[in-house]
């Protein structure tokens, strides 16, 4: 059976091609006449469930999807579900980055905590849901460090390590990440519902 990847994130699909090794999944850009779902949502979950669904139900597969963010502490939680747009430029890291940095620039060391959330989700075309939940804790710095990963990666260090998670190999982010930890968890549910799905 195969399962949609319901991203168009080439570093979230990296990642979850990686985490997922062993089931057979295929890309959005096998169903070009899906259309982008606006995230509406005010929830990680809401917003992986809206990409999920519209993706199931258009490709009549499984989908799964990730919802995914940055949550800074002195920000009250923000960028959060805006992560990916927190510039107003959907998906342009190096602005979103930026304009992250600048906003806490004030912000002393000892209150520069953060977590990384994640929601993952799995729709099938019958509209049954399930969902996983991850986190990974740590701190932001000042300046860009390490190329590996995406997205807001070069300026968090996870807590108990002094490396951001751009400088961390990708086996290691996936050990300990948000995505890892949430599609590890929808791995087993979804090895049962379609070994029991028709
Ligand atoms: P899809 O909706 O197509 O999956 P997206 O990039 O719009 O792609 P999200 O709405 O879930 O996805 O936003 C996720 C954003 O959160 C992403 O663009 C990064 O800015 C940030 N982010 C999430 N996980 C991250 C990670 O592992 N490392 C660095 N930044 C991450």
């Amino acid at each position: 059976m195969k399962i949609v990847l319901a991203t168009r994130n080439p570093g979230k699909i990296v990642e979850l091609r990686r985490i997922l090794d062993g089931m057979t999944v295929v890309g959005l850009d096998a169903y070009p006449q899906i259309e982008d779902v606006a995230e509406t949502g005010l929830t990680f979950a809401e917003n992986a469930l809206l990409k999920a669904h519209a993706v199931a139900q258009g490709s009549g597969l499984p989908a799964v999807a990730d919802d995914s963010g940055l949550c800074v502490d002195a920000l009250n939680g923000m960028p959060g579900i805006f992560s990916a747009r927190w510039s107003g430029r959907h998906g342009d890291d190096d602005a979103n980055l930026d304009l992250l940095l600048a906003q806490v620039s004030d912000v002393p060391d000892a209150h520069r905590q953060a977590h990384f959330a994640c929601t993952a989700a799995l729709a099938l075309p019958t509209g049954e849901e399930w969902t996983a939940e991850g986190a990974i804790h740590g701190s932001l710095i000042r300046a860009r460090r390490g190329t590996n990963g995406f997205g807001y990666d070069p300026i968090f260090v996870p807590d108990g390590d002094s490396r951001t998670t751009a400088e961390l190999d990708p086996d290691e982010k996936d050990a300990i990440s948000h995505r890892g930890k949430a599609f590890r968890a929808l791995a087993e549910i979804i090895s049962q519902v379609l070994v029991t799905s028709p």
